[in-house]
């Protein structure tokens, strides 16, 4: 369809073909109380690969985006019985910011103030009615092209390039978040520092592009290990590990598994086959500060080193 359109760019029909190949259909809400606006609307994005859902009203629409939290974008119209746009819109933002869910406000021009009242109360965007079809697809993709954009930016803050986990920047801010948290509700929080051993060695005998592979590798494994945990790199060859609501003895034994598994298989890089293991610190003694749990966790790793490598100190 977006093809045959001449009116669209050719970069958009790449865009939307990805998606189409990918079969990744971004999910969208459309909530109005007209039925016919509505099945307008979702007539109209279906048309450019949007996955639809319906709402007729805010109350309707909040119960929709609990069952699908990964609805990427809200079309919603103002007026509306039970809870209108506004409404729907402030009740969001409580806890959604506009990269998490992007709200574009609809409503007839009669009322101009409208659409300066929904950005206000925190929409990304307004549209007004009647609006031309290509009106409705900028809005909605120049409203994507934002968050993806913000999304880079924060992962080139946030994340180390190479390896792609979080960098010692976040591991900072959001470990702190996690840990007052757990000194708050009296959770357990274990913490855990890695290093890989004589690693060193590695790119002396295998050179550094072999060492970045098992950089690569090994951060790949940690994230497969412990999903529910927060995985930074700190530097080097050097990890950190946030497992949340976990006791010391259950912490270790997983880190030891994850030793095991690590020590029993080598790593494919530049033709060959590159064995390695890597010594764990792991407390979950809660200090005030994150970053004296994250010095007592060091101490242990150092015991670890001193001690003979490939073991987990706890
Ligand atoms: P230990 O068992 O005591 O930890 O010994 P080690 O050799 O692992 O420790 P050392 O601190 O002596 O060496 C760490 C090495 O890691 C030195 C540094 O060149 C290398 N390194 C740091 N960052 C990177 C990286 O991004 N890529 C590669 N390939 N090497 C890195
Ligand atoms: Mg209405
Ligand atoms: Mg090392
Ligand atoms: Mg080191």
């Amino acid at each position: 369809y977006v093809i045959k359109d001449s009116s669209y760019s050719f970069n958009y029909a790449i865009t939307l073909l990805k998606r189409l190949l990918k079969n990744q259909y971004l999910k969208i809400l459309v909530t109005d109380d007209s039925k016919v606006s509505r099945q307008y609307l979702a007539s109209l994005l279906k048309q450019h690969l949007f996955q639809v859902f319906t709402a007729e009203n805010g109350v309707q629409a909040l119960a929709i985006l609990n069952q699908e939290p990964d609805i990427k974008v809200l079309l919603t119209d103002y007026n509306m019985p039970e809870m209108d746009g506004f409404a729907l819109v402030k009740e969001l933002r409580k806890n959604k910011d506009k990269q998490e869910l992007a709200i574009i406000g609809i409503s007839s021009a009669d009322d101009a103030s409208l659409s300066a009242r929904f950005i206000k109360h925190g929409a990304n965007d307004f549209l007004s009615k009647p609006f031309i079809h290509e009106e409705l697809y900028c809005r909605v993709n120049q409203t994507l092209e934002h968050i993806e954009l913000i999304e880079e930016i924060q992962d080139s803050a946030n994340r180390d390039f190479m390896t792609k986990l979080y960098n010692r920047r976040y591991l900072y801010n959001q470990g702190a978040a996690l840990h007052q948290h757990a000194l708050q509700s009296g959770k357990q929080l274990a913490v855990a520092i890695m290093d890989i051993d004589h690693f060193k060695e590695v790119n002396d005998t295998y050179g550094h592009d072999a060492g970045d592979v098992v950089l690569i590798h090994f951060a790949n494994m940690l994230i497969k290990c412990f999903p529910n945990g927060l995985v930074a790199r700190l530097g080097g060859e050097e990890f950190c590990l946030l497992l949340p609501e976990l006791d010391n003895q259950h912490a270790a034994e997983r880190l030891d598994k994850f030793r095991q598994t690590l020590a029993a298989m080598p790593i494919h890089a530049e033709d060959q086959e590159i064995w390695i293991s890597a010594s764990f610190g792991v407390t979950n003694v809660l200090e005030e500060q994150l970053e004296a749990q994250i010095n007592r966790a060091d101490k242990l790793l150092y015991e670890a080193k001193n001690n003979g490598r490939n073991q987990v100190f706890a």
